[in-house]
């Protein structure tokens, strides 16, 4: 029995399922987790010391690779200091200039400590500002795991097969209407039927948590207009794309002014924060100033401040990077999409900057449906192939792989010769 399974087979008698979050628990491809020790660059070790190439970068804060120096001198300097205060302190002052003085829409931010936090928050925020109750968002989309987001949801609800989930009370999800990604007919269906209601439409501007799905041509613009026709805000969920498409996100990226945005680990560059932030008259409806009430301890927490703020600073001060991430994203799924082909395999492959998905289905995968096609056995055997030989995947079809500044050339090419030699006797 290695390391790992001894550590499962513990975690599951004290913990639900062994594992702090669902999509860990490799549930979906048959396999039982790898327990990390520590991760370095683009690599990541497990309890049996055995190392991986790292495509989960966290999920994605890890955009410039694992255990950065600068970022874990940061934390070291802050934790000098003391670990948490509870109380108002400079750094959050910086954080919040530093972002808002860089990214248009967001002319005031507030710190929360998970993308589920900053949703809840966001969406509360927007009802309050508009007065309406109801809420457009995408099936497929994941926005955290607060009750009025568990409807169609992404990320490992839809791994699990129950998109909808147990313990939520109907009450909670009435005001909630889903619409189908990349289908603007579906919106304008739903604008029809509540024109006056409808506080929000949340989106992610790319999906991520059903696989990477790219939003077509003219979808945001046309949930653009249609938001400024109904009076309702716009939400873009820039959890994953935050910071990772471009330093302005998917926003900047596709040219599109949200009026609020959700941010998540990135963030904190890997320690446990979000933020919510947008249209200056919107964030003045959050306690203390207007009634829309929101709190937290730990929101603004000076190490991950210091973490966060570093990052941030970092890809501010490095532009480059992001053209260089995309080189690579182009190098990994472009050379996956090649190696594919050229074996006449069923298989759709998404891709965008850093982001990318292999879908093992012949279908143009554009939306939640069409993702649900997917054979979700071939993943497994794949994964379990790459694994096996070193290569560290989100454990399921439906989440994203994640590529990071340290992921050399080198690197990439060692994994696309495996993504090779598994076509050839696999497929
Ligand atoms: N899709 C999730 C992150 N956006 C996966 C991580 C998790 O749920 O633990």
């Amino acid at each position: 029995m290695t390391r790992s399974q001894e550590l499962f087979e513990r975690a599951v008698k004290r913990i639900p399922g062994g594992v702090n979050s669902p999509v860990r628990a490799y549930g979906s491809v048959g396999d039982t987790p790898r327990f990390i020790q520590r991760a370095d660059g683009c690599y990541i070790y497990d309890a049996d010391g055995n190392r991986y190439i790292d495509y989960i970068d966290s999920w994605g804060p890890m955009i410039l690779g694992h255990n950065f120096p600068a970022v874990r001198e940061s934390v070291k300097k802050a934790c000098e200091n003391g670990l948490s205060f509870g109380c108002a302190t400079e750094i959050e002052v910086e954080m919040a200039e530093f972002i808002c003085e860089r990214i248009p829409h967001v002319e005031m931010i507030r710190m929360v400590n998970s993308g589920t936090e900053a949703v809840m928050s966001a969406v509360r925020a927007a009802r309050g500002f508009t007065g309406r109750n109801k809420i457009i968002k995408f099936a497929g989309c994941y926005h955290g795991h607060s009750d009025a987001m568990l409807v169609s949801a992404g990320s490992g609800v839809m791994t699990s097969g129950v998109p909808d989930s147990a313990g939520v009370p109907k009450g909670c999800t009435q005001d909630t209407m889903t619409a189908v990604y990349n289908d603007l007919e579906s919106v304008k269906t739903l604008f029809s039927q509540a024109p006056k209601e409808v506080a929000a439409v949340i989106v992610e501007p790319v999906a991520a948590n059903m696989g990477v799905v790219l939003p077509e041509k003219g979808f945001l613009e046309g949930l653009r207009s249609l938001c400024d026709q109904y009076g309702t805000l716009l939400i873009f969920d820039e959890v994953i794309t935050g910071f990772r498409l471009a330093f302005g996100g998917a926003a900047e990226y596709f040219g599109i002014r949200p009026d609020l945005v959700t941010y998540g680990k990135i963030i904190g560059a890997g320690m446990p924060v979000g933020a919510y932030g947008g249209r200056k008259e919107i964030m003045e409806m959050v306690s203390p100033v207007g009634k829309v009430y929101q709190a937290g301890t730990l929101s603004g927490n000076p190490i991950a401040m210091a973490a966060g703020l570093t990052q941030l600073r970092y890809l501010y001060e490095h532009p480059q990077i992001y053209a260089d991430l995309a080189q690579k994203g182009e190098m990994l799924y472009g050379g996956i999409k090649k190696i594919l082909e050229e074996e006449k395999t069923p298989f759709t492959i998404n891709y965008i900057g850093s982001l990318g998905s292999l879908f093992f289905t012949s279908e143009r995968v554009r939306d939640y449906g069409s993702a649900k096609t997917s054979d979700t056995d071939a993943f497994a055997a794949y994964f379990k192939y790459m694994l096996k030989n070193g290569i560290h995947l989100a454990p399921s079809q439906f989440e994203a792989m994640f590529l990071s500044e340290a992921h050399t050339g080198e690197v990439i090419h060692q994994t696309l010769d495996t993504v090779k030699k598994y076509v050839a006797g696999h497929m």
